[in-house]
């Protein structure tokens, strides 16, 4: 069995968490923050077969879009002091960022 710890965008999460549901994929949802942008993203926990990986991995590329977000870094003190001014920059971010994990076992107790 295999636990595919999904990252996806907060726009994305419902659409896939349907296509999951209707192709027979449990989830479960959280929310999340992106380290980077410190921006909210969904993480979707999928425990599936080793042999639906493939079929998961599919359903979550056909669903997640690479979008581009503008960020303007925030300046330090010393930045400010100096009086540079922070530039704005382009990151692509998505579709899905995928872990797959190797579950040891997997229990309803
Ligand atoms: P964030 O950390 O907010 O990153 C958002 C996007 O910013 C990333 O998109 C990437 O394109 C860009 N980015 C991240 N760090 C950067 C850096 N040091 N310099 C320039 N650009 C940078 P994705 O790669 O699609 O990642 C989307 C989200 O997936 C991330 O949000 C983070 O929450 C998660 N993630 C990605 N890689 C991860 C990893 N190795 N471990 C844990 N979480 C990860």
């Amino acid at each position: 069995m295999k636990l595919l710890l999904t990252i996806v965008q907060d726009a994305d999460a419902n659409g896939l968490q349907r296509a999951l549901i209707e192709n027979g994929f449990q989830s479960t949802k959280l929310a999340s923050t992106g380290g980077f942008l410190r921006e909210g993203n969904t993480t979707l926990l999928i425990g599936l077969e080793d042999h639906d990986v493939e079929r998961a991995k599919e359903i979550i590329h056909a669903t997640c879009r690479e979008r581009v977000k503008a960020v303007t870094p925030s300046p330090s003190i010393t930045d400010m002091q100096e009086g540079y001014l922070a530039m704005p920059m382009e990151v692509t971010v998505g579709g899905a960022v995928v872990f797959v994990l190797g579950v040891e076992e997997y229990a309803k107790l």
